[in-house]
């Protein structure tokens, strides 16, 4: 991972903080209201997958009555990621320098934004972090979050990154960041599309910083996570990991089968 050295990084463009929703209608409107109040630049995409509680049509309202809401209406669920990717290419074609990935449900608290949106004058992402040190957890059982650090420390060991909390879900991503990372072959969802973007910021050279969090489990409405999630997570995470050491061994010895330097007895 790039360490960012004595690098000058480019002054932040407008923010647009995207918010992925599947049936939020309690969060919603009070998600919002703290985004607009804990950084009143800042705009806001809800990316909603044809609710059937209604919330895209909440949305829609604070859309209506402030220039600053913006309201993504997709056909139906198809996955946090399907969803950020669709909310990332708004957000670009729309011109702006900064995305942030936020969930509805008030687990990524948008008074820490401002502190995310500091690190990232000199980082090209910023993570928020709840397995760094002054980073924690309220309201989680135990068994929850054996599961998140296990599954973090998994995917660090196995894909070689350099990072302590790899699947949350609380990011701010320069353009540039995201324009590097080949998102058109992104096919994978919930945690694993975390891990897949952190690991490909790292592969790219990207300079990643993690800043700690307090990370607060939701309150209202029902969780999206599930087994499949997890299994898609594990599957994905191995067999990238199996790869990419297959791939190092095979160029090692590819290197010594070339034949130009065997002929020069190197
Ligand atoms: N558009 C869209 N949003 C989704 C989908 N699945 C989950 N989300 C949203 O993604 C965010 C994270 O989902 P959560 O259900 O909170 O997942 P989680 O944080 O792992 O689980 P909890 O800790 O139980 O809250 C929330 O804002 C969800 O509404 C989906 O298929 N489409
Ligand atoms: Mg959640």
């Amino acid at each position: 991972m790039n360490d960012g050295g004595q690098r000058k990084f480019a002054p932040l463009g407008t923010t647009l903080v995207i918010i992925p929703t599947y049936n939020e209608a309690d969060n919603i409107k009070p998600i919002v209201a703290r985004v607009r109040k804990a950084v009143p630049e800042a705009h806001v995409l809800v990316a909603d997958d044809n609710s059937p509680d209604g919330t895209g049509k909440l949305a829609d309202e604070l859309a209506a009555e402030d220039d600053q809401v913006k309201v993504l209406h997709r056909q139906g669920k198809e996955g946090l990621g399907a969803a950020y990717l669709a909310g990332f290419r708004w957000g670009l074609d729309n011109g702006y320098g900064v995305l942030v990935e936020m969930d509805a449900d008030g687990s990524h608290q948008p008074e820490e934004l401002p502190r995310l949106l500091t690190a990232l004058k000199g980082a090209d992402l910023v993570l928020g972090s709840r397995w760094v040190p002054g980073g924690r957890v309220v309201n989680w059982p135990k068994s929850r979050e054996i599961l998140s650090r296990g599954g973090s420390t998994y995917s660090r060991m196995m894909l070689d990154v350099p990072i302590r909390d790899v699947t949350g879900g609380y990011r701010a991503f320069r353009r540039e960041t995201l324009e590097g990372l080949g998102m058109d072959d992104v096919a994978s969802q919930g945690y694993c599309f975390q891990v897949d973007l952190a690991w490909r910021a790292v592969k790219a050279g990207f300079h990643v910083v993690e800043v700690p969090i307090t990370f607060v489990e939701r309150e209202l409405g029902d969780s999206k996570m599930s087994r499949d999630i997890v299994a898609e997570a594990l599957w994905r995470v191995t067999s990238w990991g199996i790869g990419s050491r297959v791939a190092k061994v095979t160029k090692v010895l590819g290197k010594d089968e070339d034949p130009a330097r065997a002929a020069k007895g190197e």
